[in-house]
């Protein structure tokens, strides 16, 4: 994923509306060389459910790991939190994790969920009000890869960062950096951010956990297709493209792939694109750290590491960063 620009240097004149935003990546990424689009469009309300079904397949082992380091490490997570502040996630989903977390936060002021996902992000936020109704919940319907207001009522709080899931993985290092210097100009000086990494490991465990056998990811990959065929008017055939998961060991990535089954041309809003049969999409990149290769890549974006965990068999892990003060 990349960090857009965009938006911020639009004059109020022409405004760019978020499905014109969608249309100029896909057709930019569709007439690229090679072929790419930013996953960040996988996250339609379809495509958040089908996440959710990710979530609890037994190949894709970074929920369930994370979880369990949440629960175990929960006393100490939040003894790094201030007491009143008010949380922001970004990339909330289904705010599972934050339901782990809250045991150990009694003092926590607000949670505020961002999260592309609009339909999606509204619906858990009603959800969690329900469960918590003593916990103020201020959800955002943002990108946070580009400028947005937090809510008026958390203004005065101290904030902390929540970034589980191993989200930053889908974006290139550089990005990454990029992205928690952003985080940081959002949360201030002294702020802590807990957030989520997954784990070099080897390739038979990685490639499984992105090509499962119910064919769940590949239903994930696909749904691109079909939402830009949704919202796009999109003329693809799915059936007519096949996912792809690779470990690409020298980047120390996962790569997803959509390749085309034969040749073809596709159209979306009426210009078209040719693939060559075997040609691909490049869809995702989910990249995996060290312990230390992490450590390295916040403390050039500004941020120092105060704590990391990790589970027994070291799939996963959790760090707790402080930005300079
Ligand atoms: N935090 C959850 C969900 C991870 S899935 C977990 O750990 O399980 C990634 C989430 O980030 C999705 O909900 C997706 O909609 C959201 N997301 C991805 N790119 C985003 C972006 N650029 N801006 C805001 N949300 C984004
Ligand atoms: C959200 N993100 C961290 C997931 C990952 O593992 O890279 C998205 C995903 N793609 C395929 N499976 C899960």
């Amino acid at each position: 994923m990349t960090i857009d620009p965009r938006l911020s240097e639009t004059s109020p004149a022409a405004p760019i509306t978020e499905n014109g935003l969608f249309l100029a990546d896909v057709w930019d990424g569709l007439a690229a060389n090679p072929k790419a689009l930013p996953a960040k469009y996988f996250y339609d309300a379809a495509g958040s459910e089908l996440f959710e079904q990710i979530t609890v397949l037994p190949e894709y082992y970074p929920t369930r790991t994370e979880l369990r380091i949440l629960d175990e490490r929960g006393p100490a997570i939040a003894a790094l939190l201030p007491e009143g502040a008010a949380l922001v996630e970004f990339g909330s989903g289904s705010t599972a994790k934050l339901r782990r977390l809250l045991r150990h936060l009694p003092g926590l002021a607000a949670y505020v969920p961002v999260d592309v996902s609009g339909e999606f992000l509204t619906a858990q936020a009603e959800t969690l009000r329900g469960d918590f109704p003593d916990l103020t919940v201020e959800p955002v319907v943002a990108d946070f890869t580009r400028p947005f207001g937090l809510p008026e009522g958390v203004k005065d709080k101290a904030l902390a960062g929540f970034f589980p899931g191993s989200t930053i993985g889908n974006f290139e290092p550089r990005e990454a950096g990029r992205l928690l210097d952003v985080f940081g100009r959002i949360l201030g000086p002294g702020a802590v951010l807990v957030l989520g990494v997954d784990l070099v490991k080897d390739r038979e465990v990685l490639e499984a956990a992105y090509d499962d056998a119910a064919g769940v990811t590949a239903a994930f990959n696909l749904n691109l297709l079909h939402r830009i065929n949704r919202e796009l008017d999109g003329e693809i055939d799915p059936a007519r493209f096949t996912h792809r998961a690779v470990f690409n060991a020298e980047a120390s990535r996962i790569e997803m792939h959509l390749v085309s089954r034969r040749a073809q041309t596709i159209r979306v809003a009426g210009r078209s694109f040719a693939f060559a049969e075997g040609e691909s999409i490049h869809t995702e990149n989910s990249y995996k750290y060290t312990l230390d290769s992490f450590r390295a890549l916040a403390a050039r974006a500004g941020w120092t590491s105060a704590e990391a965990w990790t589970d027994r068999d070291g799939l996963f892990s959790v760090h707790a960063l402080r930005r300079a003060g």
